[in-house]
C-alpha cells in the first residue's frame, strides 16, 4: 500500500522553523527518511502558521524535489498554494484535497486536468462532515458524477471519508469503515480511497498503537492509501501484514522486507 508520508507539514516545530528560516535542512532530511522507509508520495503542507501559503508552497516543492524523486501530494485548502506547486512539480502530483462544494471542485478538477494530476476529494461540504456512511457516500459519489465530467479517471481520484480524533468523534469511527466498504461498491471501476491515519489519535496516549490499529481495521474495510507517518515501522509492518490477509500481496517468509519499498 502506498504512504502519503506525512512530515513535511508546517504543524510539526520543525517544518514551521525551517520555513520561517529558509533553511531547507530538516525538510530534506524527512524526505529522504520518508522515501528511505517506502513512502509512495510525500505530503507537502505549509501548515496553519504560514503567512504566505503560494510562496511557501513553492520553497518546500523545491526543496523536496532537491534530494527526493517520489511523487508529490500538495495539500493545502489554498488552491493558488495549490497552483503554484502543480507549475513546479517534476511528477503528476496528488491535489490534497476539495470538498464535494461548488465552485471549488470546478477549479480543482480543472487543475488536475491541466496537471494531469490525481485528487483527494474529501466527503464533506459546506454544512460540514455528516456523520452518517449514507451521508458520506452521498458525497463521495457527487466527487465522482464531477470528476468523470472533467475527464478525471476514478484510478486518479481518492475519495477521503475524514477520521476524526477518536476522542473527539468516536462515534464516527464504526461509520468511516462503513462509508470505505460502500465506496467500492459505487462504480466500476470505483474510485481509489485515502484517510488522514494519524488525525485518529490526536491527543490520546498510545497514539502508535492507535494508529497501526486503526490503518488495519481501515484496510480490511477496503482502504487503498492513506496519510500517514512512513517512518514508523511497525506501522509499515502492521500494514504489509493485513494487506497479506486481505490477499492484496503476495506471501513469502521475508515479505516485510522485501516488500518494504514496493508499497
Ligand atoms: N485527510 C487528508 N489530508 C490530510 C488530513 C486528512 N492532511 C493533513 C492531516 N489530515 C494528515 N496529516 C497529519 C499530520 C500530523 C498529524 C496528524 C495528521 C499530527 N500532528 C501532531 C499533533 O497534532 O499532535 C503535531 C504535533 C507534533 O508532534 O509536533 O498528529 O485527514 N486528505
Amino acid at each position: 500500500m502506498l504512504i502519503i508520508g506525512e512530515r513535511i507539514n508546517g504543524m510539526f516545530r520543525d517544518i514551521a522553523n525551517a520555513i520561517n528560516t529558509g533553511d531547507p535542512t530538516a525538510v530534506q532530511e524527512w524526505a529522504k527518511k520518508q522515501e528511505k522507509n517506502g513512502a509512495g508520495w510525500l505530503d507537502i503542507n505549509t501548515g496553519p502558521a504560514s503567512d504566505d501559503p503560494v510562496k511557501h508552497m513553492k520553497w518546500l516543492v523545491e526543496v523536496t524535489q532537491e534530494v527526493s524523486d517520489v511523487p508529490l501530494a500538495l495539500d493545502s485548502t489554498n488552491y493558488d498554494a495549490i497552483e503554484a506547486g502543480l507549475e513546479i512539480c517534476k511528477q503528476p502530483a496528488l491535489i490534497n484535497s476539495v470538498p464535494a462544494e461548488w465552485p471549488k471542485m470546478e477549479r480543482v478538477f480543472e487543475m488536475a486536468q491541466k496537471y494531469n494530476a490525481g485528487v483527494i476529494g474529501l466527503a464533506m461540504n459546506e454544512k460540514g462532515i455528516p456523520k452518517d456512511a449514507e451521508s458520506r457516500v452521498a458525497l463521495a459519489m457527487e466527487l465522482c458524477a464531477c470528476a468523470d465530467g472533467y475527464g478525471i479517471s476514478m484510478e486518479d481520484l481518492y475519495i477521503d471519508p475524514l477520521l476524526l480524533p477518536v476522542n473527539v468523534g468516536q462515534d464516527h469511527g464504526p461509520e468511516v469503515l462503513e462509508t470505505l466498504r460502500q465506496i467500492k461498491t459505487l462504480s466500476d471501476p470505483a474510485p481509489k480511497t485515502t484517510i488522514g491515519l494519524s488525525n485518529i489519535s490526536q491527543g490520546t496516549k498510545k497514539r502508535e498503537l492507535i494508529n497501526r490499529i486503526c490503518a488495519v481495521m481501515l484496510i480490511a474495510a477496503g482502504l487503498d492509501t492513506a496519510v500517514g507517518d512512513a517512518c514508523d515501522d511497525e506501522l509499515m509492518e502492521a500494514i504489509a501484514c493485513a494487506r497479506l490477509i486481505m490477499n492484496l500481496d503476495i506471501y513469502c517468509d521475508s515479505f516485510v522486507e522485501v516488500y518494504k519499498n514496493r508499497w
